[in-house]
């Protein structure tokens, strides 16, 4: 037993924790973009440069993929911060009055 105050040197009473030399790394989500009729494009330009950190000409690109393809993935995400972005963009677009779209989904589905 250890008196109260004293250091307990004789591992008595620990708690026991197993040691773990792997760390899992958390799945990783894609946020997409969709396509829609209304939205500016101006508009997904700037969300994808200010929300997803691409350069102008990267926003340009990714922008017009997605008007031709349908969808294109803006950015890679831990689970949090994927849908930290969903809600920062769905929140700013409904804000201007635009119906885009944008979802995550976990990598290694569609
Ligand atoms: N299709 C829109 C237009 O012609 C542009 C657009 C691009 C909208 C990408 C949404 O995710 C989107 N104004």
């Amino acid at each position: 037993m250890t008196r109260p105050g004293s250091p307990n040197t004789s591992g008595e009473g620990r708690t026991q924790t197993l040691e773990r030399t792997e760390t899992k790394k958390p799945r990783l989500w894609r946020v997409l973009l969709l396509n829609d009729d209304y939205t500016p494009m101006d508009f997904v330009v700037m969300v994808l440069e200010r929300y997803f950190r691409k350069s102008e000409q990267e926003a340009q690109l990714i922008m017009l993929a997605v008007h031709r393809k349908g969808q294109g993935v803006a950015g890679v995400y831990t689970r949090d911060v994927a849908e930290t972005k969903v809600a920062q963009v769905t929140q700013h677009a409904r804000q201007e009055g635009h119906p885009l779209m944008v979802v995550a989904e976990p990598e290694g589905e569609g």
